[in-house]
């Protein structure tokens, strides 16, 4: 059966009915791959789910089916959200196919190139604004609350019922649930999704067991960790770079409930993991996305995984074409020389 996008595959675990019109890019479907390198390195089975393989390249598009087609059922005419930048690519997207207005606010000189693009290219209304992505979103709170504008973050509740649709397919995938389920942790509606999805899941008797839960938010971006807000949040996984999530509170409440665990990463680590996942497994993801590999790898270290059995699922929330600054910034530059077959196949080492 060709794939028709999530909200149909999932219809029945989703609030849509036979009215709604279902605005797709035929998002979801995403590969799990087992990674030999880091299975060999824990000890588990370490499974990578690629959401940078949704049709703009982020898990967002789980969502933003959900949130844009609600909103068209509303009869809304246009739509808004804060964003570090897969967000306001998504939302442009969805919003482009259907002839929504689609208004974007995200922090100036802190969003990848390649998200920018998107936004700009699906010609969504693109503001920036001299203020981090807290400052942004408390801005569309206010003005959603107030204008006749949809919000399209994920405190729009349809955002978590069509992110949850990960976990399904993992399950599916899998024949259950997995032992320890790793995932970056920005504004923490992702977690927040997951969590639901595996939860409804087991209760449907579709799966038989709940992964703990391991978040990783970056070092200098990391307020459930550090348990206090982060007024100038850093880091160069610019995606997760936010000091006050919108989903705080679900987000311990997915870790409490597993018995997981939330941490942080630094930089070096999220870098370290986003090559090892380029140059042994041939998966290219967005440093944000990392982090993810990144906590497992300092959890490994510190001997967290140490008896266990199982798996691992790694949730990589976005593709690395999104920030192709940063890849080329962190390895070294390709050499020039005289185009000449002596010269090459010196160079080469032949
Ligand atoms: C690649 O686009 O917040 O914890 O405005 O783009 O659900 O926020 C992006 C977040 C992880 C964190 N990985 O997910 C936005 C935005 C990538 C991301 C996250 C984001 P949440």
């Amino acid at each position: 059966m060709s794939w028709k996008g999530l909200i149909h595959k999932y219809k029945k675990f989703l609030p849509v009915t036979d009215k709604t019109p279902i605005i797709t890019l035929q998002e979801g479907n995403t590969p799990l791959l087992l990674s030999r390198y880091l299975s060999e390195k824990i000890g588990l089975d370490v499974y990578l789910k690629y959401d940078g393989a949704n049709p703009t390249g982020s898990f967002k598009d789980r969502g933003m089916t959900m949130a844009i087609s609600k909103a068209v059922e509303k009869g809304v005419k246009a739509v808004m959200c804060a964003s570090t930048g897969n967000t306001s690519a998504s939302a442009a997207a969805f919003s482009a196919r259907c002839g929504l207005k689609c208004i974007v606010l995200i922090p100036e000189g802190n969003i990848a190139l390649g998200k920018l693009a998107q936004a700009m290219i699906h010609n969504a209304q693109v503001i920036a604004i001299k203020g981090n992505f807290d400052v942004a979103l408390n801005l569309v709170k206010t003005i959603t609350d107030e204008y006749p504008i949809e919000l399209v973050n994920s405190l729009n509740p349809f955002r978590i019922e069509g992110q949850k649709t990960a976990p399904f397919e993992i399950c599916d995938f899998l024949s259950d649930a997995p032992i320890f389920h790793s995932i970056p942790v920005g504004n923490a509606g992702n977690i927040t999704a997951y969590w639901k999805g595996y939860k409804e899941y087991k209760d449907k008797k579709l799966s038989t067991r709940l992964p703990k839960m391991l978040g990783f938010q970056a070092a200098k971006s990391a307020p459930i960790v550090d348990e206090k807000i982060i007024e100038n949040p850093e880091t160069i996984a610019t995606a997760i770079r936010i000091g006050n999530p919108a989903s705080w509170e679900t987000a311990t409440a997915a870790r409490d409930e597993s018995g997981g665990l939330i941490d942080k990463v630094t930089d070096d680590e999220i870098l370290l993991a986003y090559k090892i996942l380029a140059r042994e497994e041939g998966v290219f993801v967005e440093p944000a996305s990392a982090a993810s590999v990144a906590g497992i790898l300092k959890l490994n270290e510190a001997g967290y995984f140490k008896g266990q059995k199982g798996n691992i699922v790694c949730t990589l929330t976005g593709h690395g074409l999104k920030d192709p600054n940063l890849a080329v910034e962190s390895i070294q530059k390709p050499i020039v020389i005289e185009p000449d077959l002596k010269t090459v196949i010196k160079e080469i080492g032949l």
